[in-house]
């Protein structure tokens, strides 16, 4: 199987769309449907992963998409236990928004040695969970306290050390199926801090709201329950990042 790089290893030049597949509820004429839709040469990446996965069809999945689609596969990790040697990288997310130290460093340490003997793109991540408006299985697996969504300043500051203790990208999650997605302006305000490629996600649903997202200096856009939910969403998508200049 030839791996495929990350795209954002060197700065971003372009928008890019990550299609989040839980491999609990994605089975393969799901993924033969999605991976029809999407143009060959789209910037997308296929992220896999949960919080918690309760079917053992991680490496399927990953082998599946492998096997069908040209999109980098990355693995986006609820715990150790979800490495699967079949995709191209893994975001190794360091969960800096919390103070649990088991998802700072306790399950990378875990995970290290299987990955070390993997070819695995590993991408360190800081991974900062904001507030959605609801609790979120992320909030609740990682008994962790969201950043407030009034506190751009402590989004800021957390990406920022992030940035200097000397991570490669930043995620902005406010959970899958998030209420509220990530406010614009905390986005605004942490692209403008950090000069790191800037990742978001969570209750991502309208055109609308994506298109503000991807202006207010997100590099990337995670989208998962939503294209579940309505897999034409995902052309509108496309449309998005395509307009939106990288800068
Ligand atoms: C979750 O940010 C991703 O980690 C995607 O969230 O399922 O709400 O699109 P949604």
């Amino acid at each position: 199987m030839i791996k495929k790089s990350y795209p954002f290893t060197s700065f971003p030049t372009k928008k890019h769309l990550a299609v989040l597949i839980d491999p609990d509820k994605a089975d393969q004429k799901v993924l033969f449907r999605l991976i029809t839709q999407i143009p060959t040469d789209a910037p997308v990446i296929f992220l896999v992963g949960g919080s918690l996965l309760s079917k053992q069809t991680l490496d399927e999945t990953v082998a599946y998409l492998k096997e069908h689609s040209s999109f980098p596969v990355f693995l986006f990790p609820g715990g150790a236990t979800q490495v699967s040697p079949e995709a191209d990288g893994i975001f190794l997310l360091s969960l800096v928004s919390g103070r649990n130290p088991e998802f700072l460093i306790g399950q990378h340490v875990i995970a290290a040695p299987i990955l070390a003997q993997s070819e695995l793109e590993i991408v360190s991540t800081a991974y900062l969970l904001i507030d959605g408006g609801n609790r979120t299985s992320v909030e609740y697996m990682s008994n962790t306290v969201p950043i407030p969504r009034d506190k751009k300043d402590i989004a800021v500051a957390t990406a920022l050390a992030a940035q200097m203790i000397g991570m490669k990208q930043i995620y902005l999650e406010a959970g899958s199926g998030a209420k509220a997605h990530v406010p614009v302006e905390m986005i605004r305000e942490v692209k403008q801090h950090t000069q790191l490629p800037l990742i978001v996600g969570g209750g991502i649903r309208t055109a609308t709201t994506a298109q503000q997202l991807l202006e207010a200096g997100a590099d990337m856009l995670v989208v998962g329950t939503a294209i579940e939910q309505n897999p034409a969403f995902l052309e509108e998508l496309l449309s998005c990042i395509a307009v939106t200049p990288a800068v």
